[in-house]
Formats: structure tokens, C-alpha cells, sequence
């Protein structure tokens, strides 16, 4: 077993960085392209074979530290009879959004019997994979606001009217959430992956005083509730603000975008937790010199750095030629 990404997790890894990308399975593999000609997105997700195959498919090519589960953040919808559909180009869509406090007290039952699925695809992959298998959720607020908006969007709006209008029903979402994503982790380690990484991707949009309580407090709870059991990676967009309240921040890792410097956040936030990321994929996919010099710069600036993981600042472009990550493995590995 290749250990160096748990080393590095725990702060304490003496050689090169661990290297893993966001969405290493997704559709820049001509791999994956050929599964997702065979099944729909939906099958991928809820075969156990599928999704030990799916999770497998970037290490046929790339020596990765690390494999994160085959899977959706939005699939957790489905233990509150919430269903969403991945529509070709238009990402997914759920047909009856939440619109009033009432839709919220009819959730008042969960079951993650329909999640099951995902546990039997962790169980075999397992033994297929040399490198630490990481689990994932969504954070609370980002899983919400897909609720809310009934898929993608580009300005909340929804979320941020029903937030100003009545957020004591918006608190008793994400309360639900929250429950429901700490016993959905708590399957997940059972089931033996080695780490978590919470994607609260668009919790950027609220501003600070927001933020604070409407995300983080939730993080705070499935943090507080899973780190005990394993090292847990928070990836969300709001780098000053995290550097401000780092001494409250249990996560054992900040997975950080490209808006930050890593070696400023490692000033700012101690030696003691693992930073992860943070290339801009835009500049990834285009792969140029711009790209190998701001790849040296990145590498060179954490070298010897005992916490410090490789990766993008968020997911890899479906557009990314292969011979960047090619080329991004071969510099961590001669840094
Ligand atoms: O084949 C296809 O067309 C589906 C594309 C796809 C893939 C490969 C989707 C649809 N999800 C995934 C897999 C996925 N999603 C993983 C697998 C593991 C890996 O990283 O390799 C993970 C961790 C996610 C997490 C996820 N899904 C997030 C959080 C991370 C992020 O990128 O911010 C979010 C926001 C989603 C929702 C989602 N799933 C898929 C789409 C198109 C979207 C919408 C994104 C948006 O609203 O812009």
C-alpha cells in the first residue's frame, strides 16, 4: 500500500507530494468516455461494479497517491425520495425542487437504503486499489441549494431569497442534511475508506457573517462527528476566510483554489493541518508554458512541506489533454 497521501494528511510525509486530481475519473479519460457510451451517468453511479470499474479507470494510465470513490454528491438525495437526473450538457435536474418551509417538514423521515449501492462499491474496490481510497460528500449548504435551485445555477438566487425570507426552515434543511451526510460517512468508513473530503463547493457565494452560519457550522458538526475516525479534507472556495478562523477548523486538510497562494495560507495557517491543491484547471487544460512554469512555482513553494498534496484548485476539465496530467506526474515526481 502506497501511503504517502495519508502521510501527508497526517502532516508527516518526508518524500515528494501525493498526487490526486479532483474528478481524476471523469470525463477527460477516454476511459470513462467509453463506460459512459455503455451506461447512462445514473447506472455508473448505482452498479457496485460500475462504480469499483469507474473508480479504477485513471490508474490504467497514472500513478496516482490516491483514488476517490466513483459517485455524486447529489446521490444522497435519493434517501429523502429526492431524484436527480444528469441530463447530457445540462447537468443534473430534479424535477420537484424544494420551494416553501412546508416541502421541508414533509422530510422529516430519511432512509439511505437507496445509497447501499455505493457502500457495495467501496467494498469492491477495495482490494482492486494500492493507494488509499478517499469517500465524499457534499456540505450541507451546496446540497441544499441544489435542492432549492432543482439544479445547477449561476446565481443562488433562490437560495439566497429563501435564506433572507425565512431561514429558520433553510436551518432545518441543513440540519436534516447534516444528519443524514454523517451517517451516510459514517457507512462509508465502515465500509474502509481511508478519508473523507467534503465538497462545499458553492458555499463561496454566501458572504462572511453567512457563511458562518449557514456552512460552516454544519461542517463543523460532520467534521466534529467523522475526524475522530478519519482524516477529513474540507474543499471550499472562501481561502481568506478559512485563513481567518483557522484555529477553530477541525479538518485535518483545507483543499484550496487556485485564488490563493499555498505557501501564504501555510504561513497563515501553522504547520499542524495538510493543504491540498491548487493549479487553476483552466490553465491545466490549456497546457502551455504558462502551465509548466506556474507548476514549478507551485511545487517549488511547498517542497519539503510534510503536509502538502498535489492536486487542481477544483475539478479537471473535461478538455484536458492527457499529456498534462502526464506531464504534472512527472514533475511531482522529479521535484
Ligand atoms: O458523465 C457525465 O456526464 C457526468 C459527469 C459527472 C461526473 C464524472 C458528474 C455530474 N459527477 C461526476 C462524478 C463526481 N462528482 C465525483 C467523482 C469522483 C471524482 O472526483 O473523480 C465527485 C467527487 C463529484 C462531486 C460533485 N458533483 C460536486 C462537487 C465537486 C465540484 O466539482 O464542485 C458537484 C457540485 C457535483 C454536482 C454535479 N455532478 C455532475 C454535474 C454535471 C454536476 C453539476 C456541477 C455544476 O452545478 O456546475
Amino acid at each position: 500500500m502506497n501511503l504517502r497521501f495519508l502521510d501527508a494528511l497526517h502532516c508527516r510525509n518526508r518524500g515528494r507530494p501525493p498526487l490526486w486530481l479532483m474528478r481524476q475519473a471523469g470525463r477527460y479519460l477516454p476511459e470513462y468516455q467509453l463506460l459512459r457510451a455503455a451506461h447512462s451517468f445514473e447506472t455508473l453511479c448505482h452498479t457496485p461494479e460500475l462504480i469499483a470499474e469507474t473508480t479504477c479507470t485513471p490508474f490504467k494510465r497514472f500513478s496516482f497517491d490516491a483514488a476517490i470513490l466513483f459517485s455524486d454528491i447529489l446521490l444522497i438525495t435519493e434517501a429523502i425520495d429526492k431524484v436527480f437526473h444528469f441530463h447530457e450538457g445540462k447537468g443534473p435536474v430534479l424535477n420537484a425542487p424544494l420551494r416553501s418551509a412546508r416541502d421541508v417538514e414533509a422530510l422529516s423521515s430519511w432512509d439511505l437504503k437507496p445509497l447501499e449501492c455505493v457502500i457495495e462499491g467501496i467494498k469492491l474496490v477495495l482490494p482492486r486499489l494500492n493507494v488509499p481510497l478517499i469517500g465524499f460528500c457534499g456540505g450541507p449548504f451546496t446540497v441544499a441549494s441544489y435542492l432549492i435551485e432543482g439544479g445547477s445555477s449561476r446565481d443562488f438566487h433562490k437560495t439566497t431569497q429563501w435564506i433572507k425570507q425565512d431561514p429558520e426552515s433553510f436551518h432545518s434543511l441543513l440540519q436534516l442534511l447534516t444528519t443524514m451526510h454523517i451517517a451516510y460517512l459514517q457507512m462509508q468508513v465502515q465500509a474502509g475508506v481511508a478519508a473523507i473530503q467534503i465538497f462545499d463547493s458553492w458555499a463561496n457565494v454566501l458572504p462572511e457573517s453567512q457563511f458562518l452560519e449557514f456552512a460552516f457550522s454544519y461542517l463543523q458538526q460532520i467534521i466534529q462527528a467523522i475526524h475522530p475516525q478519519v482524516p477529513v479534507i474540507l474543499f471550499c472556495r472562501h481561502a481568506p476566510l478559512l485563513a481567518k478562523m483557522h484555529a477553530t477548523i477541525q479538518a485535518s486538510c483545507l483543499s484550496l483554489d487556485a485564488t490563493c497562494h499555498l505557501a501564504d495560507m501555510r504561513l497563515k495557517l501553522g504547520p499542524h493541518i495538510a493543504l491540498q491543491g491548487n493549479l487553476d484547471p483552466k490553465l491545466f487544460a490549456t497546457h502551455n508554458a504558462e502551465t509548466k512554469k506556474r507548476t514549478q512555482e507551485m511545487l517549488q513553494s511547498m517542497k519539503n512541506d510534510q503536509g502538502y498534496i498535489c492536486n487542481l484548485g477544483h475539478g479537471i476539465l473535461p478538455e484536458t489533454p492527457l499529456e498534462a496530467v502526464e506531464n504534472l506526474i512527472e514533475a511531482v515526481h522529479t521535484i
